[in-house]
């Protein structure tokens, strides 16, 4: 099992403060406070790092410092206990960053990395280190401190005032060029060393002590280099389009503040992305992640320059397999040794591992191109030049590599086309727990064939690859044919897959599954009005959030169908109907005071999603702030096809309406109304947990003395104790959606 990465976990909770932030264009330096954690961020022409220190006020007796690179995704993890005197109690240690003194920094051999001075307030002693991947950090973290004799460091050197490890990387030597991590701790003032190297090799830890010789803190020198190549990064005025270049309103509200950096939520983006491909989130997943990038992407991108859209493309683009699928997460540097060695593959030394198990990240390319080439104006007349550029990491331009992905995807599709059976909906790969951005088995309420894949993305896909075709983008001599093809699978898609995902619950069965949630949550029936009886209440008729292999709809309550409003063409009233009835109060619907949750298990026959989806769990009653981005940028989107809204309120641009196209909804001021309100109610659920709206997720306390929710931290709640990234890619979506009063929100 040591030899199997864990089970990927995107996105986690980050109650998020940011402390304090100064730059200009090209040089990021920033902080964010987050789950008890200290964040600091610093990026220049040197290097880029993240480095976190416990906050002082967590009450945690262990202290720990991060270090992580985007170059290779190196790093360092480092744990220091205080050190008692026999017979002492335990001291409480604390180790801070000091004001000013993070820096980047080059060795001999090219070396590059940061360094940065810690106090220590009292002795310590230091626990276990792990330097190398940061993907080996995150499995210790997450993995209930498990590692692997592999990752060990060596003791290259030790006195009383400086401590060097060195880890040289599996496959040091397998590209000729030795590679290799170094962490210095060099002591200052008021510290030294005490060092004890281990007994056994390298398998044993050295004990090291750091003692704090006066009454004041010792103060040392942190570094930490390799000789990964540092990556390019986009800066806020690379990323952002200027302010007031914008082609609307809306666009120009959303840029104030961002290309210039003074914003500096646009230094937290920025910092994630780089000219060759945007990062997930830091510290734990600072390396390319597809579904990540393009969700981001198809978000912010009215706010984006062409160059910055190009590189977020470009990057899915270089990732192709050679059948069309597209990467969900690249593995680098010496953890990708360790990967190619599980798989048998040792022979390819630390070649990157590129991972295509998610039958999702496949499907978000064509609507991303199509927005961009066709409806927004940074994409106009670019589509030739981009894709006839020649791919850097294989073979093909990326047309080539392209029409892999639009014929991959279209064949997929072709069985259900021809046989709409729950056999033909496309389900998880043989043998993955995963295959959605739900992630595990767990997520989905253990269902293989997700609501997302199969109601929003199968047929946005191939819209989009209709549209394309047609505009003559791609295809080449067989366009024509290929939209006519897209459109017809699409529209069976379309027709036929959403009856299978049906739910409809008598009243007085949903009135009673909702009663005995409310008492198996712990919740109150004042949430739903009070009066425990069944009556009254409506029937209950919503979406799966996915099927079973033999078809039976998991009847669980969700946020999925916001995948429609933002990617799906010709939405029905009767489906936009559904969306108006999830979007209201918990637990009858989605909305809390302090946000939308994700799933609710309320109304499901299958009671045990009570448990599996309760609000500890990653994917359970909890809210995730790109979600809720989705839900307000897809309600907008579809309310702009009525012009039904505010345009000064509108981001994001709608392609341009097909005579007589209108959908026939907006006739019904009745209906559209409804669907203001619903919207309405969604931001004011979002603005309840603004405080939050760039961390990635978080939970609920629920206080049944005034009956609301207050935001609370998943990563104390989960039994796993999977932590937070301070800064997520796909939250920043919301720099791309403004309130229905034309508000940004920001922090
Ligand atoms: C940008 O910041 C760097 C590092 O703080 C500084 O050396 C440089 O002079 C600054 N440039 C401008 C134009 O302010
Ligand atoms: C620690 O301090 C930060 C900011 O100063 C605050 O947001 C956080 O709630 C505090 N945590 C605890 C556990 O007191
Ligand atoms: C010190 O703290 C550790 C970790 O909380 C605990 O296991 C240990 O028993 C404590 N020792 C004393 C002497 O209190
Ligand atoms: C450092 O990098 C430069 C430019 O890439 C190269 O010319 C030089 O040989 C490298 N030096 C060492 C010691 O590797
Ligand atoms: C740290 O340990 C040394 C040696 O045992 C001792 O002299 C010193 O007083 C200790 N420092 C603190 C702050 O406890
Ligand atoms: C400890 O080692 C460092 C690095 O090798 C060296 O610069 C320093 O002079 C040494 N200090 C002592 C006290 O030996
Ligand atoms: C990496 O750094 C080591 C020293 O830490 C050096 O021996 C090696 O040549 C460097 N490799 C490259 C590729 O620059
Ligand atoms: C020494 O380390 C090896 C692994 O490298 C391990 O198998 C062995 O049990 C260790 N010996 C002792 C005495 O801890
Ligand atoms: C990579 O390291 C592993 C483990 O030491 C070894 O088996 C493999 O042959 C190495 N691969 C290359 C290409 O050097
Ligand atoms: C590409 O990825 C897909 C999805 O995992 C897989 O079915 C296919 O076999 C892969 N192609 C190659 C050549 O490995
Ligand atoms: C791509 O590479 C081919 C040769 O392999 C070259 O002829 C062509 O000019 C290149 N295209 C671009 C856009 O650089
Ligand atoms: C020095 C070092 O990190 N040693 C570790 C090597 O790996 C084994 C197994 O994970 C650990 O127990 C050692 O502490």
């Amino acid at each position: 099992m040591f030899w199997r990465p864990l089970t990927l976990l995107l996105c986690l909770a980050a109650l998020q403060l940011v402390v304090s932030a100064q730059s200009n264009s090209t040089t990021l330096s920033f902080q964010v406070q987050s789950g008890g954690n200290d964040n600091y961020f610093i990026r220049d022409d040197t290097s880029a790092a993240q480095v976190l220190v416990t906050s002082s006020n967590n009450t945690s007796p262990v202290r720990r410092l991060v270090v992580a690179l985007p170059a290779g995704n190196s790093g360092v993890l480092a744990y220091f206990l205080p050190l008692n005197g026999s017979g002492a109690t335990n001291s409480t240690l604390n180790v801070a960053l000091q004001n000013g003194s993070l820096a980047t920094t080059t060795e001999l051999f090219n070396n590059t990395g940061v360094q940065a001075d810690l106090s220590f307030s009292g002795n310590a002693t230091l626990g276990v280190t792990i330097l190398g991947a940061v993907r080996a950090m995150r499995d210790y973290v997450e993995g209930a401190g498990l590692t692997h004799e592999i990752f060990n460091y060596t003791l290259a050197s030790s006195n009383s005032t400086s401590l060097h490890l060195h880890r040289q990387w599996i496959n040091a030597t397998s590209t000729g060029e030795y590679r290799s991590a170094d962490f210095y701790l060099t002591a200052k003032s008021g510290a030294s060393f005490s060092v004890t190297p281990g007994n056994n090799g390298t398998f044993t830890p050295p004990t090291v002590n750091i003692l704090v010789n006066g009454s004041s803190a010792g103060i040392v020198q942190m570094r930490l280099v390799c000789n990964e190549t540092s990556l390019r990064g986009l800066s806020p005025s690379e990323l952002f389009l200027p302010e007031g270049k914008g082609s609307t309103k809306g666009i120009n509200t959303a840029l104030q503040g961002l290309a210039n950096g003074s914003d500096f939520v646009s230094q937290e983006v920025s910092f994630l992305t780089y000219q060759d491909k945007f990062t997930a989130g830091g510290w734990r997943f600072l390396t390319y992640f597809g579904r990540d990038s393009m969700i981001a992407l198809r978000l912010l991108m009215p706010t984006l320059s062409s160059n910055a859209i190009e590189s977020a493309l470009g990057a899915v683009i270089e990732r192709v397999n050679s059948t069309g699928a597209l990467c969900h997460e690249e593995t680098i540097g010496d953890y990708a040794s360790f990967v190619n060695i599980g798989n048998n593959q040792s022979d390819l030394g630390n070649k990157p591992f590129y991972d295509y198990k998610m039958i999702d990240t496949d499907l978000f390319l064509l609507p991303a191109l199509r927005h961009y080439f066709l409806e927004l104006p940074q994409g106009k007349g670019r589509a030739k030049a981009f894709l006839a550029k020649n791919a850097t990491l294989q073979n093909g331009t990326y047309a080539e590599l392209l029409n892999r992905t639009v014929t991959y995807n279209l064949e997929r599709a072709t069985l259900f086309a021809q046989n709409s059976s729950v056999a033909n909906l496309l389900h998880f790969r043989d043998g993955q727990p995963v295959g959605n951005w739900r992630d595990s088995n767990e997520g989905t309420g253990y269902g293989p064939i997700p609501f997302d894949v199969n109601i929003a993305l199968v047929p946005a896909s191939l819209r989009a690859t209709a549209a394309l075709a047609r505009a003559n983008i791609i295809g080449g001599n067989a366009s024509a044919g290929l939209a006519v093809e897209a459109d017809g699978v699409a529209a069976v898609w379309e027709e036929n897959a959403l009856q299978f995902f049906e739910v409809s619950l008598a009243n007085e069965t949903a009135g009673a599954r909702l009663t005995n949630f409310i008492v198996k949550a712990n919740l109150s029936e004042a949430l739903i009005g009070g009066s425990g009886n069944a009556t009254g209440r409506g029937n209950k008729t919503f979406y799966a959030l996915s099927l079973d292999d033999d078809g039976t709809p998991v009847q669980v309550l969700h946020s999925d169908i916001g995948f429609n409003l933002l990617y799906g063409n010709n939405v029905s009233q009767s489906f936009l109907q559904r969306v108006t009835e999830a979007l209201i109060p918990y637990p009858r619907g989605l909305l809390t005071n302090i946000g939308m949750v994700v799933a609710n298990p309320a109304y499901d026959v299958n009671t045990t999603n009570i448990d599996v989806l309760n609000r500890a769990a990653y994917h359970g009653t909890v809210v995730w702030s790109w979600q809720q981005g989705l839900m307000a940028g897809g309600l907008t989107r579809q309310l702009g096809f009525c012009n039904a809204t505010n345009s000064s309120a509108v981001v994001d641009i709608n392609p341009p309406p097909q005579p007589g196209a209108k959908p026939a909804w907006c006739n019904n001021s009745t209906f559209v109304k409804s669907v203001e309100e619903a919207q309405s109610r969604l931001w004011t659920s979002v603005m309840g947990g603004v405080g939050q709206i760039f961390s990635e997720v978080w939970s609920y306390n629920f206080d049944n003395s005034t009956n609301t929710f207050s935001v609370a931290d998943l990563g104390a709640l989960s039994p796993s104790g999977t932590e937070s990234d301070a800064i997520q890619l796909c939250s920043y979506g919301f720099l791309g959606l403004l309130s229905p009063n034309a508000m940004r929100v920001g922090h």
